[in-house]
């Protein structure tokens, strides 16, 4: 995700006094924004009141689809591969399954005060459609996608995984778009490994080669919630060479990550970010549907 693209389109949007935005007092009006040519209507997921929940195509949040990004301020994409995981697959169901379960999400938060739709468009553009033989050439599927049918566009893609094999080749495709970017990165595992089974492409060694690839800003990459075993030491070692901000499970228990998040927006400034969530950066008694859950 490219911060610098949304904050200044907030920003924008603000200062035009998108806090008048009618679909702030309604939840019935379509959202509309000012541009160079005037009024738009955003797009806006539908309430359960208009359609019922278990109803409707099934996109994320039941967005409209559309075959690219073009129009987009930001985008939800799917890239169901599961192929490079070292234990369990199933994550080539992931992005379907995000999307069953996205029907509970409503589009104002009355707690964070966030309210997205009110301010971007936002589509579905369905799934990259990735080898799932081949992981080589899913990488490449990946890249191709990403920098032809959304970032070439100027949208932001909000990725519904599959393993993390996926960040590779969008690193590279946010790199050949803004140069090395910065990145926040939740997990248990650093996945910087040299290698795995002999292949330098799988799920636990995407940071590594975007290291290679110069995909990263090293000095503005925060690996976050990183604990368990481990074979020894060489990667957190790599990690921390690399400049890596390496914050481990147990630097973050009793404490409020409000400074943190407070600290790591100051450094970031207006640099783009990539922001990769893994699911096994929760703890598997809650979240166990993942290839590698850590123990
Ligand atoms: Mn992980």
């Amino acid at each position: 995700m490219a911060a610098r693209g949304f904050t200044t389109f907030l920003a924008r949007a603000s200062k035009k006094g998108l806090s008048n935005c009618p679909s702030a007092r309604s939840t019935r009006v379509s959202p509309i924004i000012w541009s160079s040519r005037g009024y738009r209507e955003l797009n806006r997921p539908p309430t359960a009141n208009e359609m019922p929940r278990p109803a409707g195509i099934a996109s994320f949040m039941r967005l409209p689809v559309q075959k690219d990004a073009k129009g987009l301020n930001a985008c939800f994409v799917g890239v169901p591969l599961d192929i490079g995981t070292s234990n369990r697959p199933g994550t080539r169901f992931g992005p379907r399954q995000i999307r069953t379960e996205s029907v509970m999400c409503r589009a104002f938060n009355k707690d964070t005060g966030a309210a997205p739709y009110e301010s971007l468009n936002v589509g579905d553009i369905g799934d990259v459609p990735v080898n799932i033989y081949n992981l080589e050439k899913a990488v490449e599927d990946i890249k191709k996608f990403y920098s032809a049918k959304i970032l070439a566009m100027n949208c932001i893609p909000i990725t519904l995984g599959g393993e993390h094999t996926i960040s590779y080749p969008i690193l590279l495709a946010m790199k050949a778009k803004h140069g090395p970017v910065a990145m926040i990165h939740v997990d248990a595992h650093m996945d910087v490994s040299p290698a795995m089974m002999g292949n330098k492409i799988a799920h636990g060694t995407p940071f590594r080669r975007a290291v290679e690839a110069g995909c990263l800003q090293g000095n503005l990459v925060w690996q976050i919630g990183i604990r368990g075993q481990d074979y020894d030491y060489s990667d957190l070692k790599y990690a921390k060479e690399q400049g890596f901000h390496v914050i481990e499970a147990k630097d973050c228990w009793y404490k409020s990550l409000v400074p943190l998040m407070d600290n790591i927006k100051k450094e970031l400034k207006d640099t783009p970010v990539y922001l990769s969530f893994d699911i096994d950066g929760i703890d598997p008694a809650f979240a166990p549907g993942t290839g590698e859950d850590s123990i």
